[in-house]
């Protein structure tokens, strides 16, 4: 079945442009250290070369090449949060406690979270509603992105890692989800000391750090990082968050 697609373009023909060089303005001067490193207009070329003109069920991950080399950021060792399935509660988390950050407290991250972009072939467009979905073919260029993006903030991962696992479903570590297909395979072990799984769990759960996908999972990480799992309940990490008062070490 063809599907129709109907693309909306930008209501100004340059909005995407003017979100993204919006939303890397907002971030560095939230982040003044990275200023002199990062250039707004040079990452919206970047990122454009990857989708505009192109196929939106045919954008390469390495497409996106050029954009990752044109940001600068320092690793934040022992401080880097990874997550599965906890999207919401890691990121009220970083949000409220500074001592972790996530993908999506990184240039890149912030800049393209929440939205949606393509083009179309031989195209100057771009649009960002009609865009095809995350399912829908695996090389449309919101996927692609985050493939590049989480692989580059995994490769350059030090120190302790943390990771937020869903403790409400059966296979807290699926390893067809982005963490499990491209992070954990591109830890590198002269990096990275120790893995720290934080199982979210709620009042009923019975998925506990002995689940057979957790036990994949450190069997897939390399044996000279050390392996934890600590159980967490969620109502804990929500009463963490809302106390201003407690420090981020005593959460979990
Ligand atoms: N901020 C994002 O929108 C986003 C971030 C999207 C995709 C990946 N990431 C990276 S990868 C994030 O920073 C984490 O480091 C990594 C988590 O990826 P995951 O292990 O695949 O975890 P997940 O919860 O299954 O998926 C993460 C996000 O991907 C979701 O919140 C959705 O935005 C998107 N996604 C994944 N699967 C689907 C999907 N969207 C629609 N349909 C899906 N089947």
């Amino acid at each position: 079945v063809a599907l129709s697609r109907r693309n909306c373009a930008d209501s100004n023909d340059s909005d995407l442009r003017t979100v993204i060089i919006t939303k890397c303005k907002t971030y560095l001067a939230a982040h003044e250290e990275k200023s002199s490193s990062n250039n707004c207009e040079e990452i919206w070329t970047a990122f454009a070369g990857a989708f505009v003109g192109r196929d939106p069920c045919d954008v390469p991950v390495e497409a996106y090449d050029p954009l990752v080399r044109a940001v600068s950021e320092k690793p934040a060792c022992n401080r880097m949060l990874f997550w599965s399935k906890t999207k919401d509660i890691v990121h009220q988390f970083t949000e409220s406690k500074k001592c972790l950050v996530t993908l999506e407290d990184t240039l890149l991250g912030f800049v393209m979270n929440d939205l949606t972009w393509c083009s179309k072939n031989n195209s100057n467009e771009t649009f960002t509603t009609g865009c095809p979905g995350w399912i829908e073919c695996e090389k449309n260029p919101v996927r692609s992105f985050w493939n590049r993006a989480s692989a580059a903030f995994a490769e350059s991962a030090c120190g302790d890692v943390t990771a937020m696992l869903n403790g409400s479903i059966a296979t807290p570590f699926n390893v067809n989800s982005i963490f499990g297909s491209i992070e954990v395979k591109k830890f590198d072990p002269s990096r990275i000391r120790a893995l720290k799984v934080v199982l979210v769990t709620r009042g009923n759960d019975t998925v506990t750090c002995d689940n057979s996908s957790l036990q994949h999972l450190r069997e897939a990480i390399d044996p000279k990082l050390t392996y934890s799992c600590k159980e967490v309940p969620r109502s804990k990490i929500l009463d963490c968050i809302s106390d201003p008062e407690k420090p981020c070490g005593d959460c979990w």
